[in-house]
């Protein structure tokens, strides 16, 4: 019983702690169950959260959050885990849409978007401007360019994320082999070397991280949880 108690009380802390630890931008909220989310099931929304403790690019990282990208297949347009140095520090933003909260509609062009920057997208509506296949998929994304070239979908063209369950992504960070892996659902989904402190954040070291994620004329639930909150084993009995 007392176990029980104690275990509460953690829970509480931590969730507690979660509320406060995240700086909540457009239609980000806290949600009743500890999550956060970044947009309502509505048109044109757009929600953004970052930690306010920055992480140091010099140090190995990992971080592990589910995340829920709604319940109807058609829904749009899915959510960015972000890292980045823009100036406008915990208050940067990008566009709406295709754009998830976190780059600009025109690739070439200097429009609204998190720069400098790298991000992990989890794109669940086809944007044909941006490259995307007609399947939800996942991409490696820099200084605010939607656009990508390459990406993951499992090799499934009917991939889809909308699927009402909340799904394990890990990002992690090693520094010596200057070496970024993305697990989506416990497979690797984005292996890279990259000079991220030389070649995108220009000598910088630290960097302000969290999630981006917008709606357009179609729309979702999209929201993240911190992974060792919800703890249940078997990724799909984590329904959302
Ligand atoms: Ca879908
Ligand atoms: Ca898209």
């Amino acid at each position: 019983m007392l176990k029980a108690v104690l275990h509460l009380v953690f829970i509480f802390l931590i969730g507690a702690r979660g509320y406060s630890q995240y700086h909540l931008l457009g239609t980000a909220r806290n949600m009743d169950n500890g999550c956060i989310q970044l947009t309502p099931d509505i048109p044109y929304a757009e929600g953004i959260a970052y930690n306010t403790t920055k992480l140091d690019l010099e140090n190995y990282f990992e971080i592990q959050f589910d995340l829920y990208l709604g319940d109807k297949e058609e829904g749009a347009d899915g959510i960015t885990f972000v890292i980045h140095n823009d100036i406008r520090g915990f208050d940067a933003f990008g566009q709406w849409g295709e754009c998830m909260g976190y780059g600009r509609f025109n690739p070439y062009g200097n429009g609204n978007s998190i720069d400098p920057s790298v991000a992990i997208e989890f794109d669940t509506y086809q944007n044909v401007f941006q490259n995307d296949p007609a399947c939800d998929h996942v991409a490696y994304l820099e200084n605010g360019v939607s656009q990508h070239q390459t990406f993951w979908n499992g090799g499934n063209e009917a991939y889809n994320i909308e699927d009402n369950y909340r799904h394990d992504f890990r990002f992690r960070w090693d520094p010596p082999d200057q070496r970024i892996t993305v697990y989506w659902d416990g497979e690797i989904v984005y292996e890279g070397n990259r000079d991220l402190i030389g070649d995108v954040f220009d000598g910088n070291t630290e960097v302000i991280w969290g999630f981006t994620a917008s709606t357009g004329r179609a729309h979702n639930l999209q929201y993240f949880c911190l992974r060792r909150l919800v703890d249940v084993p078997g990724l799909k009995t984590n329904k959302g």
